[in-house]
């Protein structure tokens, strides 16, 4: 639960970071599933001749590296939702138990109900983001789950249906997140107003709307959460460094309000007035979103915000 102080920051600056929320078991038993992915996909990826061979107890970080030589995509394999275009019934994603136990995790729900009460989803606006040194990004990498990400308000990154809703970015830091490797920036609140996006490089805060000298950089330990307000500007800095910057952002919003993205599955994770409704099975998380996969693979495309680069901030 937050205390007085913590909620009056939040309401006031629209942001709060909290330090040890997750403990080092559940960070470790995270770890282990994407050694395990790991362990699973790097074969398969050999025998496509998209990596080297490599000892089989090679650590997760070094057979990272051989991916990211290879000129692939190995990062959606990991990643705990869908991508939001090109959709087939193939796209891999990753669901497992020790990332269902970390986006239920109780500590993380008395959080939460702190902010927008009992009645808890598990939103599917959710990703890991792992970032390698950003000198070895390739140029053309603009997913914000890999290259450093552009200012914007997550409000702004769901459908207009969800404009009204109380949800809430809960941003896990694994690995520890720095100055040098990353971590994010936001500018202090209170915000009340939506401002307008621009399809660039990534979806971003129309040019002349963000002061970046009002940024603050906000450096979480490995194990410590950052609440971010629907409409509060943060973007993440470059990671400088040679290691990794490891992290997760989970949604929640009140049960029975639309999550801004119809299409990818929500999940009852907290309910007081029906207990029953909750979900407790990481295999119906996976199975949600498998069915969500063949669902959307077979439908029209929808497009996942509402920016054009023809409205006049864009211009
Ligand atoms: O981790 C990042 O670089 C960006 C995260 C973000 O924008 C979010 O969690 O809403
Ligand atoms: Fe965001």
């Amino acid at each position: 639960m937050l205390n007085a102080a913590q909620l009056k920051q939040f309401n006031e600056q629209g942001y709060l970071a909290i330090e040890n929320v997750i403990g080092q078991p559940e960070l470790d038993a995270v770890k282990a599933e994407y050694a395990q992915r790991m362990n699973e996909l790097y074969p398969q990826w050999r025998a496509k001749g998209w990596v080297g061979e490599v000892a089989d107890d090679l650590p997760f970080w070094q057979k990272l590296d051989h991916c990211r030589r290879g000129k692939f995509d190995w990062y959606q394999s990991f990643d705990i939702s869908l991508p939001h275009a090109d959709i087939t019934e193939e796209t891999p994603m990753h669901f497992g138990p020790a990332i269902f136990d970390i986006v239920t995790n109780t500590r993380v729900l008395d959080i939460v109900e702190s902010l927008i009460g009992p009645e808890i989803t598990s939103n599917p606006i959710q990703h890991v983001r792992i970032k390698p040194p950003q000198r070895e990004v390739p140029k053309d990498e603009v997913r914000a789950h890999i290259t450093y990400t552009d200012w914007h308000q997550d409000r702004g990154v769901g459908s207009p249906e969800s404009d009204n809703t109380d949800i809430i970015t809960v941003w896990l830091a694994v690995t520890d997140a720095t100055l040098e490797n990353g971590c994010l920036q936001v500018i202090p609140g209170p915000h009340t107003e939506m401002l307008p996006h621009c399809p660039k490089s990534q979806t971003a805060i129309a040019d002349g709307f963000v002061n970046p000298a009002k940024a603050v950089p906000v450096p979480i330990k490995a194990g410590g959460i950052l609440l971010i307000h629907p409409l509060t500007p943060h973007s993440s800095l470059p990671n400088t460094t040679d290691g990794y910057r490891w992290s997760f952002d989970l949604r929640y919003n009140v049960t029975g309000q639309p999550t801004g993205r119809s299409q990818f599955p929500e999940f009852v994770a907290r309910s007081q007035s029906d207990p029953s409704s909750e979900l407790h099975d990481w295999k119906v998380w996976r199975q949600l979103w498998q069915a969500a996969r063949i669902q959307v693979a077979n439908s029209p495309h929808i497009p996942q915000h509402r920016w054009t680069a023809d409205s006049p901030a864009c211009a």
